[in-house]
C-alpha cells in the first residue's frame, strides 16, 4: 500500500493496527452506502405506478424488520466501538521501558532534546525497534505533532504536557508536521524523524557534542535561578526538599493529596500558589516569564535524577 499516495508508508507498530480499523469502516460505509443506492434505484422501479387508479397499500407494523434493522447496525457499532476503544487505548498507554524523549513547540519550529543532552531541531532520531514516549510542551500556541508513517498525531497545548508513544518498526527517515495552524509560518513547521539502526543510533548519540545530560543542564539552573537557596538537599530551612519528590504522593495543605509527577513539578515551578505543600508557607515566587518551557523540563529531570527511581507499573519489584 505503500505507493498507493492515499496511505503512507506503515513504519510503526501501530501503522497495521490503524490501517486495518480504517479498512473496515471503509468498508462498511461502502457497503451501506451500494446498498441504499441500488435498493433506491430498484424500489423504485419495481413499485412505480402503472396506472392512475392504482393506489398503493400501506402495510402498517413488520416487528421482525424493526427488530432487524436495529439489531445489526447495533452490533456493527458496537464492533467500530470496541475495535476503536482498543487501538485507542493501547496508542494512549506507553509501555514502562519506553526510552523518554521531550519536545517543545514553538512558533515555528519543534525542539527535541535527548536525556543525553543531545538537542535537534526540527530533527528527531531514534533507534529502530524501541518504544519512544515523547513528553511536549508548548512554548506559544497550539501545534499538533504529526508523523503520517507512524499514525501518530498529538496536539500540544500552552500550559500542559501532552505525551505520545510509538515504537518504529522500519529503518527511514519520515515526514514530521504541525497538523494544527498555528501562524503566518505554520507551513514550514515540518521535519524528519530518522530511524536508525541500534548501533547507528549509538553512533549518532556519541557523536556531536552534548552540552551536557538534561539533568545536568537542570543542575545549573537550579542554581542560576536561586532554587538551590531555598530548596536546601537536606530539608533544612522554610522549603520541602525536592530529593526524591518524583513520583512521591504529596500531602496539601488542603488537605488533597496528589502525585508528584511531570505535571506537578510543572505547575510547582510556574503556579506555586496553585497548590501547597502541608506545613509550608506559600512563599514560593513564581517564574512564569523566567523560566522556558525546555527550562522547565530541564529543572523536572533534575528532580528526577534526585534520589531513587521510583518503581513505575505492574513490574516484578511490585509483585507478591
Ligand atoms: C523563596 C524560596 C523558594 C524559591 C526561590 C523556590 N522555591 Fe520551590 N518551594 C518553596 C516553598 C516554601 C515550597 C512549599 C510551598 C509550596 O508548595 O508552594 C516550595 C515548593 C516547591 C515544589 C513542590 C515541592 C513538594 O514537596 O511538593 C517544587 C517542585 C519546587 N518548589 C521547585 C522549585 C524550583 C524548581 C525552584 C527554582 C526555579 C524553586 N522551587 C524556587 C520555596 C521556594
Ligand atoms: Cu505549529
Amino acid at each position: 500500500m505503500g505507493k498507493f499516495p492515499l496511505f503512507p508508508e506503515q513504519a510503526s507498530t501501530f501503522a497495521p493496527d490503524v490501517d486495518h480499523l480504517t479498512y473496515f469502516l471503509l468498508a462498511v460505509a461502502v457497503f451501506f452506502t451500494l446498498l441504499i443506492f441500488c435498493s433506491i434505484f430498484y424500489l423504485a422501479i419495481r413499485y412505480r405506478r402503472r396506472s392512475d387508479q392504482e393506489l398503493p397499500h400501506v402495510p402498517h407494523g413488520g416487528m421482525a424488520l424493526e427488530i432487524v434493522w436495529s439489531v445489526i447496525p447495533f452490533g456493527i457499532t458496537m464492533v467500530m466501538f470496541t475495535w476503536g476503544a482498543s487501538v485507542f487505548f493501547n496508542e494512549s498507554r506507553p509501555p514502562d521501558n519506553a526510552m523518554p524523549l521531550y519536545v517543545v513547540a514553538k512558533q515555528w519550529m519543534w525542539k527535541i532534546e535527548h536525556m543525553e543532552g543531545q538537542r535537534e531541531i526540527n530533527e528527531l532520531h531514534i533507534p529502530l525497534g524501541r518504544a519512544v514516549k515523547l513528553t511536549m510542551a508548548s512554548e506559544d500556541v497550539i501545534h499538533s505533532f504529526f508523523v503520517p508513517a507512524f499514525r501518530v498525531k498529538q496536539d500540544v497545548v500552552p500550559g500542559k504536557y501532552s505525551t505520545i508513544w510509538f515504537q518504529p518498526t522500519k529503518p527511514g527517515k519520515y515526514h514530521l508536521f504541525c497538523a494544527e495552524f498555528c501562524g503566518t509560518r505554520h507551513s514550514g513547521m515540518i521535519g524528519w524523524i530518522y530511524v536508525m539502526e541500534p548501533q547507528d543510533y549509538q553512533n549518532w548519540l556519541s557523536g556531536g557534542a552534548p552540552a551536557g545530560t538534561l539533568a545536568e543542564s537542570g543542575e545549573k539552573l537550579f542554581t542560576e535561578l536561586a532554587c538551590s537557596n531555598c530548596h536546601k538537599a537536606d530539608g533544612t530551612g522554610r522549603c520541602p526538599s525536592v530529593e526524591g519528590l518524583f513520583g512521591k504522593t504529596v500531602q496539601l495543605a488542603s488537605g488533597a493529596k496528589v502525585v508528584a509527577d511531570e505535571a506537578y513539578l510543572r505547575e510547582s515551578i510556574l503556579h506555586p500558589a496553585a497548590k501547597i505543600v502541608a506545613g509550608y508557607q506559600p512563599v514560593m515566587p513564581t517564574f512564569q516569564g523566567l523560566v522556558t518551557e525546555d527550562g522547565v523540563l530541564q529543572l523536572i529531570e533534575y528532580i528526577k535524577s534526585l534520589g531513587p527511581k521510583p518503581v513505575v507499573g505492574g513490574g516484578g519489584a511490585l509483585g507478591k
